[in-house]
């Protein structure tokens, strides 16, 4: 008999991390997106992301431990705040970590009032995050039955390699149902127009999105959300923070960085001066010309073992509803946070600002 996974359980197996900073994990992704909340539609999405940076700050500035910003909003000198390499928390306590944060996923989607934009943070021991540099990164994200079915079927595997076709045959498979009834969600990018027809081609219905392929890659892993597979290229802090998701639900992401960017159709110069600028940085990371291709999985990208996640919803998504405000600083945000003992929270909060005028209700 398997143990049952008691709460008990849950709390005996969780690590420091989870421990320390689960439950307050996901009031730093509140503050961030009820902060860029108040920007939505406004159509002025620096500033929402600027607003949505500051909140997520201050709130990892209350908070007791030692953390280290490794996927953030830049290089230093071009980012004020969460910058790579900024230390963040009052330094109390003995729990150090590394954060992936975006505090603002979906910039446009939130200054146009489009669905799918959150605030989203990850972190795990130091060390247990692939520090995801600023280039581009291909990947393939399915769930957990696609995993099972893999072990029962050890020559059935998916592979970022293989055709669109045997891996949708493959997830088809796994859950049960034809090709035509699953949904890919893909980035709507000119660089993948011949992955798109390829994903038609093999009569699976495509869903585009305009931007915010996250927490779609993390809907793979819910049933019921619609969502079954995530592809195509994007930025490589966004792959890692989907794994990180990805490895405490389950399921799996599959992940190369892609340099030169020649999907994006640059010319041979443009290629060169890429490379020239961003190969030296990515030295410093372990990354070389040899082992640039290599495809990462997700263990690679989250080697971690005490991984926490949080992300809150800005304007709607799969399965997160957007921020309400209700006046007198009354907002209610919908969130999703976890970690790697197994425990998955849905959290409906509501920030009373006004009690005589408080927005409880059931
Ligand atoms: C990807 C995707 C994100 O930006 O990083 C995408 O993962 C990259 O944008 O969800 P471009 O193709 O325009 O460079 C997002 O859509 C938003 O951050
Ligand atoms: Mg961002
Ligand atoms: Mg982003």
């Amino acid at each position: 008999m398997p143990h049952p996974k008691t709460a008990e359980n849950m709390m005996k197996s969780a690590g420091p991390i989870e421990t320390a900073l689960l439950p307050s994990l996901v009031h730093v992704t509140e503050a961030a997106a009820i902060a860029a909340s108040y920007q939505m539609g406004r159509g002025n999405k620096n500033y929402a992301d600027h607003v949505s940076v500051e909140a997520m700050r201050r709130m990892l500035n209350c908070l007791d431990f030692k953390g280290v910003i490794k996927i953030g909003e830049g290089e230093r000198d071009e980012a004020p705040m969460l910058y790579i390499g900024e230390e963040v928390g009052t330094g109390e306590g003995d729990i150090a970590v590394d954060i992936a944060v975006d505090p603002l996923e979906g910039t446009n989607l939130t200054a146009d009032g489009t669905p799918g934009s959150i605030s989203v943070m990850t972190m795990a021991e130091p060390g247990g995050l692939f520090h995801g540099p600023d280039v581009y990164m291909d990947k393939i994200v399915v769930g957990s039955q696609v995993v099972k079915y893999e072990k029962e079927h050890p020559d059935e595997k998916i592979d970022l390699d293989a055709p669109v076709k045997q891996n949708l045959e493959i997830v088809a498979k796994a859950l049960n149902r034809d090709i035509e009834e699953l949904v890919v969600v893909i980035l709507d990018r000119e660089r993948h127009e011949s992955k798109i027809k390829e994903i038609r081609a093999t009569g699976a219905r495509v869903s585009l999105v305009t931007d915010g392929d996250l927490m779609p890659g993390v809907s793979t892993a819910i049933r019921g959300s619609g969502v079954h597979v995530v592809m195509g290229s994007g930025g490589s802090g966004e792959a890692v923070l989907t794994a990180s998701a990805i490895k405490i639900l389950g399921g799996k992401v599959l992940a190369r960085l892609v340099l030169p960017s020649v999907a994006n159709g640059m010319s041979d110069e443009e290629i060169e001066k890429e490379k020239a600028e961003k190969m030296p940085r990515l030295k410093t990371m372990g990354i070389t010309e040899e082992n640039i291709n290599d495809i990462l999985d997700t263990d690679k990208l989250v080697p971690g073992k005490d991984v926490i996640f949080a992300a809150s919803g800005i304007t709607p998504g799969q399965f997160l509803h957007q921020v309400n405000l209700f006046g007198g600083g009354d907002a209610r945000v919908n969130s999703i946070s976890m970690g790697s003992s197994g425990v998955v929270k849905f959290t409906d909060s509501i920030y009373i600002g006004d009690k005589e005028d408080t927005p409880l209700r059931l």
